[in-house]
This record gives structure tokens, C-alpha cells and sequence, in this order.
């Protein structure tokens, strides 16, 4: 599955708002500019404009876009393949008047940059409208930064940041259980297997810069006074990073952020560290395994894989570093089966889901059959949220009250991931905000794509 969404422009807002109209589509994919090509090249141009956060404000950023398209916060994801020959060209269109060279550093890579003028860094676009061309060879497979290389203690904070992701050469294929979707391999071993994957690409904004910058004061600002506020994962915070990819709403943060997946299958998260800032983040159900650092495998070489990975409960990465980490849920050790019942069941397995009574290991799941310890409320005493399904056990949909459309429509399970600093679930002092979102275990049989 390289198939990112490509953004053109209206059409595919148009598209994708119809999409909703059937509901948001379940993301297993990184959205972003995919090119499977050998030879793929990327049109980016520096513009300004505005992001909207949670606390209702509006905000000017500086920020990367697609060719002719608004600017965009982080900048698209770049997909491509091991091997390929990639050329960027970077058009500079901040305003003249803030008289900012722009280029891109891609950490991790041998770049040829040619075209535009010197800069401390790389070549630049000048600030009147200039152009400069990047060309490298994506040679290791994994998770990446690129950013600003200009002064980027001012223009990263601005906004000129965004992923490239480079996919490994082993080949995806089926998983070969019933219900559970394809394999991919983040790394050219089979110790980096996944089903889904997401983007974790996290900043922050101090706002007092940015409005220095929108009354034209950048001579004044002192990056010595940074206080950020704000906090993003992937350009939106929370709830925002809830709604689906592309909407209208956000014209100029198009990513969301709302992993999902089934019992036992493994989520790649492509963490980034993309700010200024470090980040303690905590991702409930499970401790992740960091397998990479920086595209680099965690392993003490050869065919070992990555044997040297480690698991946290709560993994902070340091500004311009990356990692893949990998996260799966089995339901292990809870004491009860959250497969084998039907909804509102207190008794035995009596409706088994099929190809779920084991482990992948085909080893008997060891809570196989353990009913429900606890007898549900009658539902007179039940005040119904939006987001339970009216059964505790995974993917039984309960009954909602009468028009009630429900948000949980697959009726799974949430767990938080969040920043375990808890100044960082603001938005501008409004709690909640910032970086949180969370995870949805849906049951086996709720598609995902
Ligand atoms: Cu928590």
C-alpha cells in the first residue's frame, strides 16, 4: 500500500468531502505525496499563511506547499522508495517584505543542492522569488525529517518542517489470518513487520513570535524568550487531530492523527521530533518497541533484525530525531476474553470469533473463554456517550438510544497517547488541547484501509 492521498487542490476536497458524507474513512496508510517512480521529483514553495488551533485562534505560519497549493503545516509527506533518485525544487514565496532566504536540510542524506545562493547550511531560495534544487538518493529505508536549513531556530518555529518517508524494498503481502489486513515491512527484515502505520510528527509554537512576525517586527524577535503554547502532533492539535485528513476546515493542516487497528496486528508509528522542543510522549495498552533511531535499524548487525529495540512507557525523542516504533495489543492478561462473547454475554465463549481463539502463534489464548467480571448496568442507569457502543467487549455495538448515530461506529476501544507533560494538553492554556489523541482497537471484523 503506497498509495498516499495526492492533493490537488478542490477536486479532491471535493472528493474527500463526499467521503464523509459515508463516514470517515479508517486511515491505515500516511497520507502525503506518494511517488513510487525511480525518479520521482517534488515541487515545493515556501508561502505564508494561516492555521487555525483549538483555542480558536488563527495563527500566521510559514510552511512548505504542494506546487501550486496553500501552504501547509508540517509540509507534505514525501513518500518514496529505497533507491530512488530524488529531486526537489523549492520556490521561495514568503513575502519580500520579510526578506527571508528558505531552503530544505535533509538530515540523513547525501545532498547535491544547486541553483539559489549560498547559504550557511545549503544553497537557499532567494527571498524574491528565487529557486533551488535538491537531488539525493533515498539509499536506507525509513522515517525522516526535512526542514528549514535558513535560520531555522526562527523559520522551524515558523513551520518549514515535514516527514519523508522512504519504504524498504521487502515486498508487503497478505497476512494470511482471517480478517487481519496486508503485512508490510518498515525495514528489509522480517523483525519489522506492520499492518498499519501513522505519522507522530510533533512541534510546538510559541505565539508571541508569530505575531512579531505578522506585524513585521522579525528584526525584534529573541529566540532567547521562547515560551511555546501550543503543541502539535502532525500540525493539528487536540480534538482537532480527530477529524478526518483533507477537510475543508483545515485548509492549511490536512493530516489528522487517529491510529486504528485490530487485536494482534502491529502499528508502525513514525515518530518525529520536528520542533525545538523535547516531548515525553505515552502511548496507553501497550509500551512500544522502538526498533529505529534517525532511519537507522536497532540491531548488532547482519540478520539479527532489530535485537537491539527497547520498550518505554514513555519514550521522549530529542528535536530533528526520529524513530519507528512499533505497537500491538493482544488483550493478554486481562482476566477475561474480550473476542469470544457476544455483546451483554456474562456466560462462556459463545460466539467465538473465528481465527481468534488463538494467538498468531497458534498458541491457545490464554483468557480464551473467562467471561466478563462484571455484570453490566441495566440500561436505565446507563447515561449514553457518544462514544461507547453500549457493550464493553470489543466490537459489539450494543444498542444506542433511538437516532442516536453514534461516533464509535465500529464500537472498539480508545486508548490515549498523549504528552506525559501535562502543560503540553493545552492549547494556549485551554485545556484540553495539544498533544493527545488516541488509538482505536477496532474489532476484527471492522474493516481498515
Ligand atoms: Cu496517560
Amino acid at each position: 500500500m503506497n498509495s498516499g492521498l495526492k492533493r490537488s487542490g478542490g477536486l479532491i476536497v471535493g472528493i474527500l468531502a463526499m467521503l464523509m458524507l459515508w463516514g470517515a474513512p479508517a486511515q491505515a496508510v500516511v497520507d502525503g505525496i506518494s511517488d513510487t517512480s525511480q525518479n520521482p521529483v517534488f515541487n515545493l514553495v515556501a508561502r505564508q499563511d494561516y492555521i487555525s488551533s483549538p483555542d480558536g485562534d488563527s495563527i500566521v505560519m510559514w510552511g512548505y506547499a504542494n506546487g501550486g497549493g496553500r501552504m501547509q503545516y508540517p509540509g507534505p509527506t514525501l513518500i518514496v522508495n529505497q533507491g530512488a533518485n530524488v529531486t526537489i525544487n523549492l520556490t521561495n514565496q514568503l513575502p519580500v517584505a520579510h526578506g527571508q532566504n528558505v531552503s530544505i536540510v535533509f538530515p540523513g542524506h547525501a545532498v547535491t543542492a544547486s541553483g539559489g545562493v549560498a547559504g550557511a547550511l545549503t544553497r537557499e531560495a532567494a527571498s524574491n522569488g528565487g529557486l533551488v534544487t535538491y537531488r539525493f538518493t533515498a539509499a536506507q529505508p525509513g522515517t525522516y525529517l526535512y526542514r528549514s536549513g535558513t535560520r531555522p531556530d526562527l523559520q522551524v518555529e515558523m513551520g518549514l518542517v515535514g516527514a519523508l518517508i522512504v519504504r524498504s524494498s521487502m515486498a508487503s503481502h497478505a497476512d494470511g489470518r482471517p480478517y487481519t489486513d496486508q503485512i508490510h515491512y518498515a525495514y528489509n527484515h522480517a523483525g519489522t513487520a506492520y499492518h498499519h502505520e501513522y505519522l507522530y510528527l510533533l512541534t510546538e509554537i510559541d505565539i508571541k513570535i508569530h505575531d512579531m512576525v505578522e506585524a513585521g517586527q522579525i528584526a525584534q524577535v529573541d529566540m532567547t524568550d521562547w515560551f511555546p503554547v501550543h503543541w502539535f502532533v502532525n500540525g493539528r492539535a487536540f480534538p482537532d487531530l480527530l477529524q478526518p485528513p483533507g477537510v475543508p476546515w483545515f485548509p492549511t493542516q490536512p493530516y489528522n492523527c487517529v491510529p486504528r487497528t485490530h487485536p494482534f496486528e502491529k502499528v508502525l508509528i513514525r515518530v518525529i521530533g520536528a520542533g525545538l522542543q523535547l516531548h515525553p510522549m505515552h502511548y496507553h495498552g501497550q509500551d512500544p518497541l522502538v526498533i529505529a533511531e534517525d532511519g537507522r535499524l536497532l540491531t548488532s548487525g547482519g540478520t539479527a533484525g532489530p535485537d537491539l529495540g527497547y520498550k518505554l512507557s514513555t519514550i521522549q525523542f530529542t528535536p530533528g530525531q526520529t524513530a519507528d516504533m512499533i505497537w500491538e495489543w493482544t488483550g493478554a492478561d486481562l482476566g477475561w476474553d474480550p473476542y469470544g462473547h457476544a455483546p451483554d454475554s456474562t456466560l462462556p465463549a459463545d460466539q467465538p470469533i473465528v481465527g481468534y481463539e488463538y494467538t498468531p502463534d497458534g498458541v491457545n489464548y490464554p483468557d480464551h473463554g473467562q467471561p466478563f467480571p462484571v455484570i453490566l448496568a441495566e440500561r436505565d442507569d446507563l447515561a449514553f456517550g457518544q462514544f461507547w457502543s453500549g457493550s464493553p467487549f470489543l466490537g459489539g455495538m450494543g444498542d444506542l438510544p433511538p437516532g442516536h448515530p453514534g461516533l464509535n461506529t465500529g464500537g472498539g476501544f480508545l486508548f490515549p497517547w498523549h504528552s506525559h507533560s501535562e502543560k503540553e494538553l493545552t492549547s494556549n492554556d485551554v485545556f484540553p488541547g495539544g498533544s493527545l489523541t488516541f488509538v482505536v482497537l477496532e474489532h476484527p471484523t471492522v474493516p481498515i484501509r
